[in-house]
């Protein structure tokens, strides 16, 4: 469509002065039909960037930049007017010198290319807790990664009307081409020191330059439905999170929601996705992301997933470890970064099998398959962040009620990390402001799957939102505090703090985790259910004994008692910890509600 399918004075005046600025040979406007996200396909594999998969039918494989993998945080700024307003937890940059580089840079920078304007709704369109932006990209790999990932085209414009609010969202890849110059199978994308990733708070906008990658350049997705709707919802009274959404289902057939907030490397997906081990339990999708949730007329917080498609991380998805992930790639699938068997199909470590003759790595380079399903580090065929993009109704366990513009009502937020010490599998807060305390002290270990000079150090990153809160984060802690104060104690989520990755002296995991974590989710059912099935202990409500069966599993009755009882001394080097190093980093903006639950715990410790 041409820009006068902008009935939206607004947007169709912003689009026109973006073309004028980013110089394109071309203004598309994306209708969100098959037939274009087909054509818009077709132009990327006839520019030798993608490669059709013989083996999975309408899927194609994309090699990035080996300088264009990830989400870049050190290049990613919160640009508010006051530094304080950012945080110690954000790289604040003054508003209008970043605009002052950055229009700069956006000057003719799509000059060779196509100026696609992509209109997408962030949930069901129509929703009251959904929301719309407008993402101007001139890359057709991230139109066609927007389709997937959220509801694209002419449905959303309808829904804008001629006066709706929408979040206006630009992005570059940061490389013009000159007359006749085309990619030439080369992925585009700017040096380090040119890609911003850039948030306005204050005007509610997305600047965005130089990466052609997942979170940098699909700006539904962290940049808008976390960094800055955390600001719209700290202004407006709901909760946009960093979790996963999960429907639960007894053998009785009672159904509950649940929420969780997790460090990105801890299973979110896979939990999201889990195969119940417990007979008669049912776990279906609902997301596996990101969770906006607003206050129902009965006084419940009712969630949505904001989001249309999985962009899962594809090294270590197998049959075993997320069957229902494996059936969701089966087609209409892109990968990104993976490495492309002999016969047309993908591969990564950890797939499960080993593959024959020669691969090509993501770096294009033919290599001898190996056997099994693993590479010496640093010589990986897939690159560890490699991805896939993959629409959620093609997930065997989505929910039915997974698009219900309503949302789902929550009964319980989970947060959790990976914590090889102390943080027992699973406890439940005596409270909603000593769930936020759990919440705020969210720690994981650093794994070797991240190049960190901190492996095995536990980073604190509060309610996972570390990289994604858009704001300070000690205002998003009293925001919390704050939401607990708008609802009676019983149509609040109860709280409760996972932990599947304890390990033992010799290093080795003490809970299976995966499809058995259905027995923690089965426990924490039965407690919103208000079943009598825990015991009060100094840290919280942990289960009773016998609560949590280690039937057919391999787990010893000591090694199960050590991982449901409170470590003491832990806890007391815990506290020791979040007072030196933690909270001080918030200053005065820690709400004195988490400052007297600290000390509350620290008491029922002595
Ligand atoms: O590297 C990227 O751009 C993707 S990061 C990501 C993608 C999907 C879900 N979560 C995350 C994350 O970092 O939390
Ligand atoms: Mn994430």
């Amino acid at each position: 469509m041409t820009v006068n399918a902008l009935k939206h004075p607004k947007a169709k005046a912003w689009v026109e002065e973006i073309a004028k600025l980013c110089a394109p040979d071309e203004v598309y406007v994306c209708d969100g039909s098959q037939a274009e996200y087909d054509r818009l396909m077709k132009s990327l594999v006839d520019a030798g960037l993608g490669t059709p998969l013989k083996k999975r039918p309408g899927s194609v494989l994309f090699r990035s930049q080996p300088s264009d993998v990830a989400r870049v945080e050190d290049r990613t700024y919160i640009a508010s007017k006051k530094e304080a307003d950012a945080g110690p937890t954000n790289h604040w940059i003054n508003p209008d010198e970043l605009k002052k580089t950055l229009n700069g840079l956006y000057a003719g920078c799509m000059k060779g290319r196509t100026m696609y304007v992509i209109p997408f709704s962030m949930g069901p369109v129509g929703s009251n807790i959904a929301k719309i932006g407008i993402e101007i990209s001139d890359s057709a790999y991230v139109a066609c990664n927007m389709d997937i990932m959220t509801r694209v085209g002419t449905k959303v414009l309808d829904a804008l009307g001629t006066d709706g609010e929408f979040i206006p969202c630009l992005h570059s890849v940061g490389k013009p081409l000159a007359a006749g110059e085309s990619d030439k199978g080369q992925w585009p994308c700017a040096d380090m020191a040119n890609k911003y990733i850039a948030h306005f708070p204050e005007t509610r906008e997305i600047w965005s330059y130089g990466s052609g990658y997942g979170g940098n350049a699909l700006l539904g997705k962290k940049c808008f439905a976390l960094r800055i709707a955390s600001v719209l919802a700290r202004d407006e009274g709901w909760l946009a999170e960093h979790m996963l959404i999960l429907k639960l289902t007894n053998p009785e057939g009672k159904v509950k929601y649940v929420t969780g907030a997790f460090p990105s490397a801890c299973g979110k997906t896979n939990l999201a996705m889990l195969i119940p081990t417990v007979p008669g339990w049912k776990v279906e999708t609902i997301g596996d992301d990101i969770a906006w949730m607003k206050f129902g007329e009965d006084g419940r917080l009712y969630a949505i997933n904001p989001e249309a498609g999985f962009f899962g991380v594809a090294p270590g998805t197998n049959t075993d470890s997320n069957r229902n992930a494996m059936e969701s790639i089966k087609e209409n699938t892109i990968f990104t970064n993976c490495g492309l068997t002999e016969d047309g199909d993908i591969w990564w470590e950890g797939i499960g099998y080993g593959a024959k003759g020669e691969l090509v790595d993501w770096k294009g380079n033919k290599k001898p398959a190996p056997a099994k399903d693993k590479s010496p580090k640093g010589e990986e065929i897939a690159h560890p962040n490699a991805r896939f993009t993959a629409p959620a109704r093609q997930c065997p366990c989505i929910a039915k009620e997974w698009e219900d513009p309503k949302g789902v009502p929550i009964s319980a937020f989970l947060f959790g990390g990976r914590r090889p010490g102390t943080i027992p599998l699973v406890h439940q807060s005596r409270d909603w402001n000593h769930g936020v305390f759990l919440g705020s002290i969210v720690g994981s270990e650093v794994t070797a799957a991240v190049i960190s000079d901190q492996v095995g150090q536990v980073r604190r990153d509060p309610f996972a939102m570390l990289p994604f809160c858009g704001y300070h984060m000690g205002d998003y802690f009293q925001h919390w505090i704050n939401v607990g104060k708008r609802a009676p104690a019983d149509k609040l989520p109860k709280i409760f703090y996972v932990n599947w990755f304890r390990k033992d002296a010799g290093g080795n995991f003490m809970w299976p985790g995966y499809g058995d974590n259905s027995r923690v989710l089965a426990w924490i059912f039965d407690r919103c259910d208000g079943k009598d099935n825990a015991v009060e202990t100094e840290i919280g409500f942990m289960p009773k004994d016998g609560a949590i069966s280690a039937q057919g599993l391999s787990v010893s009755p000591a090694a199960l008692k050590e991982i449901l009882s409170v470590d003491k001394e832990g806890w007391k080097k815990e506290i020791a910890d979040i007072r030196k190093n933690h909270y001080p980093k918030f200053g005065s903006k820690l709400p004195k509600e988490l400052s007297a639950e600290l000390d509350k715990l620290e008491a029922r410790l002595k």
